[in-house]
This record gives structure tokens, sequence and C-alpha cells, in this order.
């Protein structure tokens, strides 16, 4: 399995390099930086999780006597297949959308950081109005990734519209940035766990739940699919948020699932969002391999 997530992983980032203006293109300066933020890049979890839930639904319906668009002879996820292809301007989408949310993230007006996986922090490395502006830029490129000609041949017109709303509601006011601005905003101090699962929901979920919608889409799930991927990809989401806090205790931040539940029991939680999302692909079995890998490998704290 992991060498299936290697080599989704190189196809990612040569479509990432694609797609980024080179550096010698004007403005020099910007798209240095862009490309400084997002290579070396991270787990590029999103993008992998569009492939694994393109691959899940396509041997479901592939299941069901209806036409894939894999065509191994085996189903495995081989690299250059149609599939990987289609995956790809929704994937590099995704990834875009969260680099430039780290790259905003880190500003001195938000989370003031100066290091991003032990690098200096774009507006450390490049100012920080280029910084401001290397967000919005990647923010662009996102929607012409999936909306470009080649991404409209490849995955029709239909399907790169739905795509274009799904990552366009994930990202805005609704989504990621709305649950950016509950993250910085006063709160009572006797913020509940509803609050920290709304804000986490928005601010980390939506995203990876368009990440399992988008992949389901370009392999053209029914409803039924698409509930269930949805379901699957909002405990994933919220459970990497678990996740995140439980690797970043020393905070102490209260806008956290330990910080309202206690350790102890954000681990609980977090187990039981695991086999809720586990149960949701029982149906799938084989089918769902990736996802159910992917899920044990982020959420399983025990
Ligand atoms: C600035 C609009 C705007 C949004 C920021 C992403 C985000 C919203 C804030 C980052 C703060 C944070 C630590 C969120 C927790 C979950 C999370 C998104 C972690 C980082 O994602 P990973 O682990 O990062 O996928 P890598 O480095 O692997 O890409």
């Amino acid at each position: 399995m992991e060498a299936t997530f290697r080599r989704w992983k190189r196809t990612i980032d040569a479509s990432l390099d694609a797609a980024l203006p080179f550096c010698d293109k004007n403005p020099r300066l910007l798209h240095e930086a862009m490309r400084y933020a997002v290579f070396p890049g991270g787990k590029r979890i999103r993008p992998l999780l569009v492939l694994a839930a393109a691959f899940t639904v396509d041997r479901v319906k592939n299941k069901r006597g209806k036409p894939a668009h894999a065509k191994t002879q085996t189903g495995d996820c081989v690299v250059g297949s149609k599939l990987v292809k289609m995956s790809m301007p929704p994937a590099i989408a995704i990834e875009l959308i969260h680099s430039y949310s780290l790259v905003h993230d880190d500003l001195p007006s938000m989370d003031n950081d100066d290091l991003r996986r032990g690098l200096p922090t774009v507006h450390k490395a490049f100012g920080e109005a280029e910084a401001i502006l290397v967000g919005d830029a990647l923010l662009s490129l996102a929607f012409e990734a999936v909306s470009n000609e080649e991404a409209c041949q490849l995955l029709g017109y239909e399907n790169s519209a739905k795509i274009v709303r799904e990552l366009a509601q994930a990202s805005g006011s609704l989504g990621m940035v709305g649950g950016q601005v509950m993250d910085i905003s006063p709160v009572d101090s006797g913020i509940g766990l509803r609050h920290v699962e709304e804000l986490s929901d928005l601010k980390t979920g939506a995203l990876i739940r368009a990440a399992i919608r988008c992949g389901a889409l370009v392999a053209g799930a029914g409803d039924h699919e698409l509930k269930r991927l949805t379901r699957f990809g909002e405990l994933f989401g919220r459970g990497f948020q678990v996740r995140d806090d439980l690797k970043d205790m020393e905070k102490e931040e209260t806008l956290t699932f330990p910080g309202v539940l206690g350790p102890e029991e954000a681990k609980s939680y977090i187990s039981g969002l695991l086999s809720f999302a586990i149960d949701i692909l029982k149906p799938y079995e084989e089918e769902a391999r990736e996802l159910l890998w992917l899920a044990t490998a982020t959420l399983d704290v025990s």
C-alpha cells in the first residue's frame, strides 16, 4: 500500500510542478515564493484522499458491471491510468488551496509563525506583502487548475463546474475561511465541545470532505456513493483535527479537542470517529482499501 501512495505522491508533485509558473517567468519573485510554499510540501494527504476516493468509487462501479476508468487487469492503481490523470486537477487544486491557507495562517496577523515544516515561513523568507500575494495567487491557480481546457476535457464541463463549486464552498466563509475566523475570534470561557466541533469541521474538515467528494465526482459517483463518502469525509476531517491537536498539546489552547475534553477523553473521541468511519466503508470492503488505510494510519492513536 505504501508503494501505491509513493507513486501517487510522485504524480501529485509532478502535476503541481507542471501547474506552477516557472521561476524565470515574471514576476519572478512571486513565482519563486509560490513554489517555496508548495515544495517540498508535507504529507499531501488531501490529494491522496482525492485519488483514494476516486479509485473506491471506480471499483464499486466496476463490481456492479458499470464501465470503470482504471482499465488494469488486476484492478491495481497504476500511475498513468485514466483515473489518476482525471483525479489530478482536483487533487492539485486542493493542495494549492491548502498551501495558501498555511501561508496565510503563518502571517504575523494570524499565528505569527517563523517556521513551517522546519523551514522559514513564506513571510519570513520573502516578506509579508509577498506572502499575502502568494496565498492569493495559489488560490486563483487552484481554480484555474480545475477549469482550464485540459481539465474540462478530462472531467467533462459539468463535472468540472461541480468540482469548482465544491472547492469554492469548502474554502470560503462557510468553510475554511469561516473556521479560521472562528479560531481567531475571542470566545467565552465556558466554550464547549460543540463549538470546537463546528470550528474544526469548517477550518480543517471542509477541505478534507471536499477532497473526498471531488474524488468521488471524478469517478462518477451516484447519490448513494457520494452520500456515504461524504459522511466518511466528515468523520475523517474531524478526526484529522483531533489528531493534530493531540500532537500539538504543549500549546494548551482552549479551542482544541484536548482543551475541552482533556487528553484521554480526546483519544477516546478520535477512536470513536475512526470506528464510525470504518463502519461506513464496511459495504465496500476491499474496494475502499486506500481510504481505510489512510483513515487508520492517520486516526489510530491506540
Ligand atoms: C488562513 C484562510 C486560512 C485558513 C487557515 C489550515 C488552516 C486554516 C490553519 C492551519 C492551522 C492548523 C494547524 C490546522 C490544523 C489542521 C491542519 C490543517 C494541519 C496542517 O495540515 P497537514 O498536517 O499539513 O496536512 P502538511 O504539512 O502535511 O501539508
